[in-house]
């Protein structure tokens, strides 16, 4: 009896470790990615090699010491566009009552109104940083950076962007 015992622990240790040391090469393995999702043509999710296929720009931002850091990086408005977001022509009446939440994998939210977004409006480029220095961007701050330039505070250069929402403010 207690030798039946003591094999079937055995026997339950075994799957257990098998079973977790596989959950844990998945999680390892699993590209980040950035959603871009809502009220949108085409639901996209780009990992750092998509977005390293699209033109990118150099932003500047004041970090919270006052500091100014370079960033590079692709213009949100690309990205929107490319997931066949009302921009340009189309951002016009209700459309410009939708707004874009950007939400980071620590639960960090800020949102920008599309208007913010397009060139037809505003001369400020706001970027999905990927890179600083010419470097994939350091854990904490990346794999993908919001970088706001113009702004007093960096308050809304998100960290870990891990989602893009379009949404109506519109009731
Ligand atoms: N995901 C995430 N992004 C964030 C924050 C946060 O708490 N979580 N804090 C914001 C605030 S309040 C500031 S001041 C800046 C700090 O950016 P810095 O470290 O480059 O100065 O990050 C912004 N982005
Ligand atoms: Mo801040």
């Amino acid at each position: 009896m207690k030798k039946n015992i003591f094999a079937l622990t055995l026997l339950l240790s075994m799957f257990f470790t098998t079973f977790s040391t596989t959950l844990w090469a998945q999680k390892a393995t699993k590209e980040a990615a950035v959603k871009v999702e809502g009220e949108v043509l085409k639901t996209l999710s780009l990992t750092l090699s998509d977005l390293a296929k699209l033109p990118h720009v150099e932003a500047i931002m004041k970090d919270r010491d006052g500091q100014l850091q370079h960033y590079s990086g692709v213009p949100v408005f690309e990205i929107l566009k490319q997931a066949g977001v009302t921009l340009g022509k189309e951002l016009k009446g209700e459309n410009l009552t939708k707004y874009m939440l950007v939400r980071s994998s620590d639960g960090y939210e800020v949102v920008f109104s599309l208007a913010e977004l397009d060139p037809v409006f505003t001369n400020r480029v706001i970027i999905l940083a990927d890179q600083k220095d010419g470097k994939p961007l350091a854990d904490r701050v990346g794999p993908f950076r919001l970088v706001v330039p113009d702004e007093n505070r960096p308050a809304r250069s998100v960290l870990e962007v891990s989602n893009l929402i379009i949404r109506f403010a519109k009731e």
